[in-house]
């Protein structure tokens, strides 16, 4: 039996380097392993959680599908949808907020960040993990490709689980693991490099954007902010370098030690200019395809991925939802 895998990322904007490195690039390294099932969705309704504009959010969807093709995932190894095509999603979020309590979600990071910035705090915004929870266990997922940021959803995602299971019958749902690579678990913000790199930052300059150009790229990394030493080292107590290091890094394959022998003689303008380079020489192949793709004759194409996904992920998800619908005791 495969080993089922499902991951999704929010069409909150145009992917950051973090979105890619973190989790976009480990769901292609994934779909080429025989031993794993993959499903990958856009999260349209968890991206309403903020406030988002129709329009916007409509172009951002479609973009963020041309954004999985064009980073490498592959339509025919994987099942790729769009979660408000799977109504299964919604209807076992409200099953699962009945085996969820208001502590356990208050104590939950993202929603302490993501609370101070709305006025008047949405319910969804709060009920955002029992939400991932559903997407998590309706498909029976043994791993979730994420970066840390999401471990903590993850840990409720099994608290609910288990929770379920065990007031109402063992194994229903299985209980899903994180699959969490190291070094590019947590990229950081250019502008602040103690906060994560985030899509909807409101200082664009904080973000490498998957769509930026070289000239972008360029301008963002020399304006990182740093420390005063100018000496390349990978230290906690320089978190500004600790993390263009990572980002060095991973799109290099080197390891800190090489690169802090390739800088030693040189100051930050020279490591920036190289981090700059190679971080742009990896986005451009992903660039040209997103062009192509970007275009009207893809179109058809793009419906036919979604439509396809829709209904491979739809069979999976009505037999378990309805697997739950009897388990709480629901007539057919
Ligand atoms: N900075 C990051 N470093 C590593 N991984 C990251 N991820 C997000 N930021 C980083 C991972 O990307 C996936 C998609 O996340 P999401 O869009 O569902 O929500 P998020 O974690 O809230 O991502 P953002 O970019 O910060 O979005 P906004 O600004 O809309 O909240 C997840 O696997 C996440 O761990």
């Amino acid at each position: 039996m495969k080993k089922q895998i499902l991951s999704g990322i929010q069409p909150s904007g145009i992917l950051t380097l973090g979105n890619y490195l973190g989790a976009l690039r480990n769901f292609v390294k994934i779909q080429e392993d025989d031993n794993y099932e993959c499903k990958f969705f856009i999260a349209d309704l968890h991206s309403i959680t903020v406030p988002q504009e129709p329009e916007q959010l409509r172009k951002n969807i479609k973009s963020i599908l041309i954004q999985y093709l064009a980073c490498g995932l592959d339509p025919e190894k994987n099942t790729i949808f769009m979660q408000s095509h799977v109504h299964e999603h919604a209807e076992l979020g409200w099953i699962l907020n009945n085996c969820t309590y208001m502590g356990e979600l208050s104590r939950m990071t993202q929603y302490k960040d993501k609370s101070k910035k709305q006025d008047n705090i949405r319910v969804g915004l709060f009920d955002y993990p029992v939400l991932m929870a559903a997407d998590i266990l309706l498909y029976d997922a043994d791993y979730v490709p994420v970066g840390e940021d999401q471990r903590q959803h993850l840990e409720i995602a099994r608290d609910i689980a288990k929770r379920f299971n065990s007031i109402y019958k063992d194994d229903v749902f299985k209980l899903p693991k994180p699959l969490i690579t190291e070094n590019t678990a947590r990229i950081m913000s250019l502008q602040e490099p103690t906060k994560k790199m985030s899509k909807s930052d409101d200082n664009k300059d904080a973000s490498i954007f998957l769509l930026d150009s070289r000239d972008e790229i360029m301008r963002k990394v020399k304006r990182a902010v740093t420390d005063s030493e100018n000496c390349v080292k990978y230290s906690d107590d320089k978190p500004g370098i600790k993390n263009l290091m990572n980002i060095y890094s991973a799109v290099t394959d080197k390891s800190y030690t090489e690169i802090e022998e390739e800088f030693k003689d040189s100051g930050y303008g020279q490591f920036k200019t190289a981090v700059a380079t190679a971080v742009a020489d990896t986005l451009e192949p992903i660039q040209e395809k997103y062009n192509k793709l970007n275009s009207p004759e893809y179109e058809d194409y793009l419906k036919s991925i979604c439509e396809k996904g829709a209904k491979h992920a739809h069979e999976i998800a009505k037999n378990k939802l309805k697997e739950v619908y009897d388990t709480v005791g629901f007539i057919a």
